[in-house]
This record gives C-alpha cells, structure tokens and sequence, in this order.
C-alpha cells in the first residue's frame, strides 16, 4: 500500500458518497447488496479504470472490494458504511465476535451513550473496531476529545445480538445497550 494522492483522496471521498450515501448524485443505483457494474461506476465518475484500480488498492482502510458476479460482469461496493437512506443489505453472514470489541466517540456523546447505549444513527448499524488504536481514529475524525468505549461483545453474543464483520474488519451491529458498555480510556 503507497500513500494516496490528494486527487486520489478526493476521489476516495467521492467514491465513498456515491456507493454509500447518495448514488443519485453520480446517475447511479445500487444494487440490493450494494453492487455497480465497475464499467457504469467509471462511465458515471469519469474516472479511467487505472485510477480506480489505484484507490481501491491504496485506500487505508479497504473501504471498497470488487469482485465478479456469477455473471462474470466486475462489481464495486462499499464494504462497510452506508446511509440508512440507502437500502442496501450487505448479506454478510452473523459472525462470532471477539470477547471485546472497542468505540470512540467524541466527549460531548459519553453521557448521551451511557443513558442509551450506542445507536446506529444515520447508519444502518453501530460500527466497532478490533483495538483501542482503530477506535481513537474513528473518534479523532470528529473531535479531539475521545473517549474509547469497550463493548462486551462476547457477552452480546451470547444474549442474542447478531454480529457482521465487513470485508475490510469493522464489526457490526445493531444497537449496544448501556449494560455491555464501559469506558475503556479516555483522551485527557
Ligand atoms: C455516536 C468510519 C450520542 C457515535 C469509521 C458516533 C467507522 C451516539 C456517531 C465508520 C449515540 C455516529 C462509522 C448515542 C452513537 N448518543 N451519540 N446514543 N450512539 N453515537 O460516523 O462509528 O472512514 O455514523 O459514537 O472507521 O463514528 O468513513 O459512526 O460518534 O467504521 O470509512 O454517533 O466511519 O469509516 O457517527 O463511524 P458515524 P462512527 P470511514
């Protein structure tokens, strides 16, 4: 993996509004799993197939796969991420999920979290990383003050929560409730 350019940052972040948020904006619908042709995907973004194949390569966290359909047509997605708004189902099998799993928020929603526990909000789930490390990164897109939650993912489990890893390892669910949430670390 090399550094992205800028251009190939702000394609990224074009890539990731138009397969997760508002494929509208590009003349584009997904499919029921979240699929584009990756031949109407360049037609739509103007892009050559070179630039693609670089982004998705290059891209920090593996935010998109492609991959051919029984079809043999190549297909791109988002792994992880979309709006709510989108009516995508990722189709990702339930997965048994670490003991302990990890969130960072900004300060200002630590009690907003404890009386509610996490929600998926705009999304359709709760986003949770692997370490602490992935967590304070999450966190400091929107606040330097972060707090770090650990979830007790095993222990949700073993109540009936459903879990999903995506393809580039964000684990997901659908909400945590406040009794498997407690403050791992805090920034200050
Ligand atoms: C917060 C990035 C108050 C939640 C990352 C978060 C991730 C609450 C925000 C992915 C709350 C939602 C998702 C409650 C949740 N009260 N605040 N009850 N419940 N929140 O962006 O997890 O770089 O939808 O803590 O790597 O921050 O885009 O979720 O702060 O995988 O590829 O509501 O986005 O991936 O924010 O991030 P988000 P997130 P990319």
């Amino acid at each position: 993996m090399t550094d992205l350019t800028r251009d190939q940052v702000r394609l990224s972040r074009r890539m990731s509004l138009v397969l997760r948020h508002r494929p509208e904006v590009a003349g584009l619908t997904l499919d029921a799993n979240g699929w584009v042709p990756v031949a109407d995907f360049l037609t739509a973004l103007g892009i050559s197939r070179t630039e693609l194949d670089l982004v998705v390569a290059n891209n920090d966290k593996s935010r998109f796969a492609v991959a051919a359909g029984d079809d043999g047509v190549e297909r791109i997605r988002a792994s992880q991420g979309h709006s709510r708004r989108v009516e995508v189902d990722l189709d990702l099998p339930p997965a048994e999920p670490p003991a302990t799993l990890f969130h960072g928020t900004p300060r200002a929603n630590l009690d907003s979290i404890r009386r509610d526990g996490l929600r998926p909000r705009s999304r359709h789930h709760v986003h949770l990383s692997v370490d602490v490390p992935t967590a304070l990164v999450v966190g400091r897109r929107r606040s330097a003050d972060v707090v770090v939650f650990e979830v007790a993912a095993g222990a949700m489990a073993a109540a009936g929560h459903v879990f999903h890893r995506s393809a580039n390892g964000v684990w997901l669910t659908s909400v945590v409730t406040p009794q498997h949430l407690s403050i791992k670390r805090t920034n200050t």
